[in-house]
């Protein structure tokens, strides 16, 4: 049994996502409903998996321990097509999720407004960069994983969400606007979604 600590919206969401499609059991609790949240993540961030005596934090440590403890079709066992799954997983982890940060930071810290409207737009032009790598990666392929979604999908899809609450425009080419569709209409994406709102 794991305890997922999580924000509504957050990057937690590609967390529960990949806890339901390895039919983990699972409980959720808001970091918001947690006293001392920071003793569990002296970071202050979210998502912390607790299993037993265990805490794990960074989300891609704890996708890659939950991939590498669970059967999964999200993380090749072997051989180059994992070595991808892997670096996908971090450039979505590592490169994607603070490129967006950017866009969280200037809106709370910036007060002059066209400033702050000229940092957005610069901070859009490197996702739109890295949105338009993410389309070349894609090649032929359907998703990053190949004909299967892979983590790295979940969590792209899930960062794009975040676009719509800046004054920026998100550009995705034809084929990663596709994968995000696909992976956003997932039973999982949608249930995930429904169940922090009842957590
Ligand atoms: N490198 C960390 C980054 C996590 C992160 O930035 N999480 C954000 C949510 S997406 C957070 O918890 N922010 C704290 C806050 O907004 O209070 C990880 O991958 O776990």
């Amino acid at each position: 049994m794991y305890t997922l600590y999580y924000m509504t919206g957050a990057c937690s969401l590609a967390t529960q996502i990949i806890l339901r499609e390895i039919n983990a059991d699972f409980e959720l609790v808001n970091k918001d409903s947690v006293a001392d949240f920071k003793k569990l993540n002296p970071v202050g961030t979210v998502p912390v998996l607790v299993q037993g005596n265990e805490t794990y934090t960074e989300g891609a440590a704890i996708i890659l321990h939950l991939l590498e403890n669970h059967s999964n079709k999200l993380l090749p066992e072997s051989g180059p097509q994992r070595k991808q799954a892997i670096e996908n997983l971090l450039f979505a982890n590592a490169t994607m999720h603070p490129a967006y940060s950017k866009l969280f930071f200037i809106a709370q810290s910036m007060t002059d407004s066209d400033a702050k409207l000229a940092a957005l737009e610069s901070a859009a032009q490197t996702i739109n960069h890295l949105w338009s790598v993410v389309e070349q990666k894609l090649g032929d392929n359907t998703f990053l994983g190949g004909e299967n979604y892979s983590a790295a999908d979940i969590l792209l899809s899930v960062y794009h969400t975040w676009g719509q609450y800046f004054p920026v425009d998100i550009i995705t080419g034809p084929k990663t606007t596709q994968l995000i569709d696909k992976v956003s209409h997932l039973e999982n994406f949608k249930l995930s979604q429904e169940a922090e709102k009842q957590a």
